[in-house]
Order: structure tokens, then sequence, then C-alpha cells
């Protein structure tokens, strides 16, 4: 294990999580906040998949960051577990980023996000963001799970789709609401630039809590009773991904 340093110093950068399933808007967000952050902080992004580089290519191509500061960890098994329950990759390549560039202010993780009920480890992240969008359907806020009810934000991305997805965006931000008990929900389209500056607020924010050393990293909690790495008696199972959420 490296030696971490710990995860409440606050003379190191942000480390903020972003998690959430497969293609509801996780790379996009992140280029948006590099796009809108990079000339006033200093940032670097460290993107999981399982076998390729496709997130890091995809941030590398939008021309936000140097080059040098996006790095891919390659987890070779599910994501959920290189960001909860075996880091040691994550955090090596968060500070091999830390020394490189020092002194930054907010290094961003993106989670491969195979899965509905994946969240980071406080181990690895200061705080998180959970990601869901309008098209995976207007129920998904209310169903729940670790991430939707305990993240330090969720995102209900891509409002501009709900009418054509026949979702009511605010109807899906109430039901999160109501599952997250005051914690706070952005709703979010990269085509309005509104909601751009909520999300972009509420990373200034959370920056700054963390910079005064008052943030205190929480964990949404693991996966859901059917983990697909360990059963009950902590022994170890082929992972299959039949399920997608919490029951
Ligand atoms: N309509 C719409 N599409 C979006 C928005 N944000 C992202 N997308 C699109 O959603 C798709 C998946 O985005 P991506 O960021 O790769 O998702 P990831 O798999 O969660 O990282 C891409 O085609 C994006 O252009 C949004 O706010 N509105
Ligand atoms: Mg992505």
């Amino acid at each position: 294990m490296p030696e971490s340093r710990s995860a409440t110093t606050p003379s190191r950068p942000l480390r903020l999580g972003v998690a959430g399933p497969v293609g509801t808007g996780k790379s996009t967000l992140i280029a948006t906040l590099c796009r809108r952050l990079a000339s006033q902080l200093e940032m670097a992004v460290v993107t999981n998949d399982i076998y390729t580089d496709e997130d890091a290519r995809l941030l590398r191509a939008a021309n936000v960051l140097p080059v040098e500061r996006i790095v891919a960890v390659e987890t070779g098994a599910c994501p959920h577990t290189a960001i909860r329950d075996d880091v040691t990759p994550n955090l090596l390549a968060v500070e091999d980023l830390e020394d490189k560039f020092a002194p930054l202010d907010l290094v961003i993780v993106e989670s491969g996000g195979d899965n509905l009920t994946a969240t980071f480890s406080p181990a690895l992240v200061d705080a998180q963001i959970f990601c869901i969008d309008v098209a995976g359907g207007g129920d998904v806020a209310r169903k729940g799970g670790p991430g939707i009810e305990r993240a330090d934000l969720l995102v209900v991305n891509k409002t501009d789709l709900g009418p054509h997805v026949g979702v009511d965006p605010a109807q899906m931000v109430a039901d999160a609401g109501s599952v997250r008990g005051g914690l706070p929900v952005v709703a979010l389209s990269q085509r309005d630039e509104a909601t751009v500056d909520e999300l972009v607020n509420w990373v200034r924010q959370t920056l700054h809590t963390h910079q005064s050393g008052s943030l205190t990293p929480t964990d949404p909690g693991p996966m859901a009773p059917h983990s697909h790495s360990h059963d009950e008696h902590g022994h170890d199972h082929d992972h299959s991904h039949t399920h997608d959420h919490a029951h």
C-alpha cells in the first residue's frame, strides 16, 4: 500500500470523485469543470476504465487541460472495486499527479461507472458527485441507492432531454430531494449555462470548505447487499452484473 497522506490534510488538493452509470455524462461534466475552472485552479484528472483509456482520451481530446494532467487507471476489474475495495492503483495515480504538478488545487477522479450503486471510498476522495440522467428513466432517483441518497452532490443530468424521453426533470429532482434528506441536488444540462454555474459553484464551495480544513469526507455506504465481490462470509465470487442497483 502506498503511504497515503491523511484524508483530512487540508494542504493537499481536494480529491473529488464523479460516479454514476455509463453514459450519464460524467466525462462531459468533468470536461466542463476543467473548461470553467482550469484558468483559476491547478487541476488534474484520473479516469477509471476496465480495459481501455477511453475516458482519458475523450478528456484529452476536449483540450481542456494539458494532456499530461489526465491519466487513466485501467482497473482490469470492475471499476466499482477500484474506487472502493482496492483503491491502491487510484491512490498511486492521484498522488503521482499531486507530486508532479504540485501544488494542485483539485484532482477529479472519474469512475468507470459500470453500476448504479458504485460509490467512492472516503480513503480515495474527499467528496463525491453521483451522476444520473433523465434518459435513464424518471424513477431512478426515487428508487435510491447509496450514491443517489448519500453522495455529497447528486446531479440529475441532461435535463434538456426531458421532453424527448417523457421525463419531467423537476419531478426527478423533487424525488431525489426526498430520498436525500436535504443533501444538494443540481439539475444539469450542458445546454443551460445557469445550471453549469450551479455545479461550478458547488465545486468552488466544496473546495473552500476543504481548504479551510472543515470538510469531513463521508462514505455514502457500500454497494447493495448482494455485492459482487464478497458474500456475507467474505468469500470471493466471480463478478457478474445482472444486478444494477440496490434492492
Ligand atoms: N443532451 C445532452 N447530452 C449530454 C449532456 N451531457 C452529456 N451528454 C452526452 O451524453 C453522452 C455520454 O456522455 P459521457 O460524458 O461520455 O458519459 P459518461 O459515460 O458518464 O462519462 C455523450 O454523447 C454526451 O455528449 C447534456 O447535458 N445534454
Ligand atoms: Mg466517461
